[in-house]
């Protein structure tokens, strides 16, 4: 079966030498991206065969002499005469153009290559190309050499084992900036292929280096979207609906969102080829989504009717993977680069189907709906702010949840905010005093673990948020921080903070007062932060007992209660049991309080970089000379003393 030269084989011919003539035409560009192309072209026909159901394994090997070879394990590429087209099946696939789809009425092909254009056009490409079909126990062989040009005919091999079509080919060096493969390149392809091409194994071997990479998916989609989530928290539990619509397009979607994530990420396909930039399959994934959970939200009152969520606002944090096979009478592709899938069939298909089944869904699991809606609704809010406030927004929202704050904070149970009390106290045994002694309906309990962080020098929203305490207490305080602070959203008319008698205590004081000036400063400003002032000594003897706050006090107590008065000296707000401490420290009746002012905004600024700033034997010595809480001096004024 030569290659003889009658009409028929001069027009085919002709055809090819168009393709080396303008390579761009059929294959996009002569860089690197063209040359894999080459590869795309060859292995797209491997793809399909398996998609049929013929092999589980196909072999990518790229050769020392940087030639590179595919294999599968289907059922052979045909190499008997056809009367018709008056050649062999080897150059009906190899030497003609879209030569496809004679053998065979597959309904969907793949479509790496970027026209579809098939694999004459990387032999058109090629130096050489070598091809060898198994099938019927018989290894056929041929070569073609100067662009598909010359062809060997078709030789007997002898018999084999094998099952399956083996191409080898050159690169055109002539034609190529560069014929170099790139196994990276490969691997990335090889990788969308087997997820699209699950129970199928892509082996890669690149002899050049001896490096080797396996690509295999049990799970198809389901599994790349896993891979594509490690590690990341899911709002939700994974969707995953398939199905086919009337018009033949195939249909498989998994999609999820990740938590406190604000991208939006659809992979999508068409017929396995990677659409970058999207198309009317695309559009129908959104359009379905939009609509599903904008009836939802609606029908269980999360909005009001006249309300709608916004779709890009649904969209953050959302991973979608999605893959149509588009039958090929149907399939169109769009673009600059062909990576957009321009079949409007697809826009309904998979609207609909998305939402017959995602409404279900969500009637059936109501929590994942509302999570949803709600992580909208809060994104609505905070894209309605402007660009600064936003991210502060948003980390507080993601604080909000990855922490739980029901652990830390005693909640006060009136909702007369002007008149309820937040107690900062310090460590939790205090903590469990404050909370015994407190009145539940006006006074809630806040706790803190550790110290809270230093903001003296500290401007960027991801570190001061980054520390427990500070985002616990901007969050309880509930009115923001910084330029977005708004007084009137405060939940306690009094910010009351609880420390010990010591350094520590006034360490911590002094934290908290520089948080309060730094970043909530109007909160000072209108008078809403005290400090609460437990006492230094009891005196007592069997019939009396008088707390006292300073040494005055001591003076006149010791006078009073006279002859075997006992003195306790109070370090710490833990030696005192919670009915003390809530007669001496927390009562409104019986306590003293100081109001925090700012007596002059500048002095005030340097005390504070004193104190708290990189200087801290500065700092040690202050506290030390003024231990008995004068380090609130220029803060503070006494307001509430009785008794
Ligand atoms: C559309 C054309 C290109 N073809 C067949 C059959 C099997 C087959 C192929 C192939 C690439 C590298 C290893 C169909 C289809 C031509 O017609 S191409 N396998 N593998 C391939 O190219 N691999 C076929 C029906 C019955 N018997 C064989």
């Amino acid at each position: 079966m030569n290659g003889n030269y009658n009409a028929n084989e001069l027009r085919v011919l002709h055809g090819l030498e168009a393709v080396v003539r303008r390579p761009g035409m059929y294959i996009g560009s002569t860089d690197t991206v063209g040359l894999h192309h080459l590869v795309w072209e060859i292995l797209d026909n491997a793809v399909d065969e398996a998609n049929e159901g013929y092999g589980k394994n196909i072999f990518v090997t790229i050769h020392d002499d940087g030639s590179l070879e595919v294999q599968d394990q289907g059922r052979g590429v045909p190499y008997d005469y056809n009367a018709k087209e008056k050649k062999n099946g080897f150059q009906i696939v190899y030497q003609t153009l879209h030569g496809g789809g004679k053998f065979d009425e597959e309904l969907y092909k793949s479509a790496s290559g970027l026209h579809g254009v098939g694999a004459a056009v990387t032999n058109a490409l090629s130096e050489w190309l070598e091809v060898h079909s198994y099938r019927d126990g018989i290894d056929h062989y041929a070569k073609f050499e100067k662009n598909g040009s010359k062809f060997s005919g078709i030789k007997e091999m002898g018999s084999t084992s094998l099952r399956g079509t083996k191409v080898r080919f050159y690169p055109d060096k002539k034609i190529f900036d560069d014929i170099t493969f790139n196994f990276d390149k490969i691997a990335q392809h090889l990788d969308d292929k087997a997820c699209l091409t699950k129970g199928v194994t892509f082996h890669l071997v690149d002899e050049r280096t001896n490096r080797k990479q396996d690509f295999f998916y049990a799970n198809g989609l389901l599994e790349y979207f896993n891979r594509h989530t490690v590690g990341k928290e899911l709002l939700i539990q994974t969707l995953h609906m398939d199905g086919v619509s009337d018009d033949g397009i195939k249909i498989e979607a998994v999609f999820g969102f990740i938590k406190d994530n604000y991208d939006e990420k659809i992979i999508s396909f068409a017929n396995g080829v990677r659409t970058g930039d999207g198309g009317y399959h695309v559009t129908g994934l959104k359009k379905a989504l939009t609509s599903c959970f904008n009836s939802y939200a609606i029908n269980h009152s999360e909005i009001k009717s006249n309300e709608s969520l916004d779709g890009d606002c649904l969209r953050e944090g959302l991973v979608a993977i999605l893959s149509v096979w588009v039958p090929e009478h149907l399939l169109q592709f769009e673009g600059q680069t062909k990576g957009k899938l321009g079949t409007k069939e697809a826009l309904n298909a998979v609207d609909s189907l998305i939402e017959g089944k995602l409404s279900y869904y969500l009637e059936e699991h109501a929590n994942d709906a509302s999570l949803v809606v709600k992580k909208t609704i809060d994104e609505m809010r905070v894209r309605a702010k402007t660009e600064s406030e936003r991210k502060k927004e948003r980390e507080l929202l993601k604080n909000k949840t990855t922490f739980n704050l029901s652990d830390k904070l005693t909640p006060c149970s009136s909702k007369d905010y002007m008149n309820n009390e937040l107690f900062i106290v310090e460590g939790d045994s205090a903590g469990g005093s404050a909370k015994k002694g407190r009145d539940p309906k006006y006074q809630a309990i806040l706790p803190l673990r550790g110290k809270p962080l230093n903001t003296t020098d500290v401007n960027d929203v991801k570190t001061l948020l980054g520390n427990k305490e500070i985002a616990t207490l901007i969050y309880t305080i509930g009115a923001g921080f910084d330029s977005d602070f708004k007084i009137k959203d405060i939940h306690y008319g009094k910010v009351i903070i609880m420390t010990d008698a010591d350094d520590d205590g006034s360490h911590i004081q002094s934290l908290l007062l520089t948080f309060f000036y730094n970043h909530m400063k109007p909160l000072i400003e209108t008078g809403h932060v005290y400090v609460a002032c437990p006492p230094l000594y009891l005196v007592s003897n069997a019939r009396k007992k008088i707390y006292c706050w300073d040494d005055k006090d001591l003076a006149k107590a010791k006078a009073e209660v006279g002859a075997g008065y006992k003195v306790n000296r109070y370090k710490g707000l833990g030696e005192m049991n919670y009915d003390q401490l809530a007669s001496t420290t927390m009562s409104r009746a019986s306590r003293r309080l100081l109001k925090v002012y700012i007596a002059d905004d500048e002095d005030a600024h340097d005390k504070v970089k004193l104190f708290l700033g990189k200087d801290t034997d500065r700092r040690k010595d202050w506290i030390e000379n003024n231990i008995d809480f004068s380090i609130n001096d220029s803060f503070t004024e006494e307001v509430e003393r009785e008794k």
